[in-house]
């Protein structure tokens, strides 16, 4: 690994290997991780200092125990319904840097995933499970909803119907369960931030404009209907065409050679 070209932070740790793929490990083991206020302002401090870095991706991860198990209950426990909002407000512009950061994200996820935890797994392009992890919007058991997005993207992630009984059982999802409900890509035996890593390096070795168009033709259209959609990508599919990768992908293609794409 590289010396980390960033500042530090208390509750974050950074590094970046070889090969251009960051790994951001949130740091606050003793409370797993719980979301802080101060978890959450570091959190967005990093993603605009590191989304320049032009990393080929970015793996977020917890601790072995937990990813992430919610926003802090301890902190807003006596909030008044504007600071709550407030909260939900600042955490959901937080979620929103990670979910359209310019490379590819992968969430690795050992242990709970729950509440803010599985929604900032959810703003991630990916997320890889490892056999221990446990997803779960369990807001209602403590008398409120999903407040960083969770309505929202779960939905998305694994239909209507399954994230409304999710969000309102406040259930447990355990790792089979989680890849079984397209929640989680893959779940994995072995070390799932070495999984990944190996994921994010098969990503890497394509054209990287082609990689971050791919992220913004889905992001972007996100909330736009069918024949939108369609045009938006149309317009990112031109704009490939633009590029020094694309001249270069299919030139090696018709060389019967191996690309070499220079990100341009
Ligand atoms: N917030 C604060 N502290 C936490 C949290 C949390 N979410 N989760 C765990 N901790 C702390 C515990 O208090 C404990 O601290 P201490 O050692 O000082 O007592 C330490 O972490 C270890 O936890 P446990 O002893 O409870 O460990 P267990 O292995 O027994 O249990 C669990 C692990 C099951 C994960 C359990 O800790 C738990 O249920 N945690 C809460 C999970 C939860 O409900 N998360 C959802 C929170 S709400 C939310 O995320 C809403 C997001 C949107 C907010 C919008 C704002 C309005």
């Amino acid at each position: 690994m590289t010396a980390p070209t960033i500042g530090s932070y208390e509750t974050l740790l950074f590094e970046q290997n070889d090969d251009g793929i960051g790994i951001l490990r949130l740091n606050r083991p003793k409370a797993l991780n719980a979301l802080s206020a101060q978890l959450v302002a570091e959190f967005g401090a990093l993603l605009d200092e590191i989304a320049g870095l032009g990393l080929k991706a970015l793996v977020v991860t917890g601790g072995p125990r937990a990813f992430a198990a919610g926003a802090d209950i301890t902190e807003m426990a006596s909030f008044t319904a504007l600071q709550a909002e407030q909260l939900a407000r600042g955490g959901q512009r937080m979620l929103g840097k990670l979910e359209t950061f310019p490379a590819p994200t992968i969430a690795a996820v050992n242990g709970f995933a729950l509440g803010g935890g599985c929604e900032l797994a959810m703003c991630c392009d990916l997320i890889l499970a490892g056999a221990n992890a446990v997803f779960g919007q369990p807001e209602v058991k403590l008398g409120v909803i999903p407040g960083f997005g969770g309505t929202q993207r779960l939905i998305r992630r694994v239909g209507r119907q399954r994230a409304i009984e999710l969000m309102m059982t406040g259930r447990n999802v355990s790792s089979e369960e989680a890849v079984a409900i397209g929640l989680a890509l893959t779940r994995t035996e072995d070390d799932v931030v070495e999984a990944a890593v190996k994921l994010a390096g098969r990503i890497a070795r394509n054209g990287p404009v082609a990689v971050r168009l791919v992220k913004r033709a889905v992001h972007e259209t996100d909330r736009l209907d069918l024949d939108a959609g369609l045009a938006a990508e149309a317009t990112l599919f031109g704009l490939c065409f633009a590029t020094e990768d694309q001249k270069e992908g299919m030139g090696a293609f018709v060389e019967k050679r191996k690309a070499s794409f220079v990100g341009r």
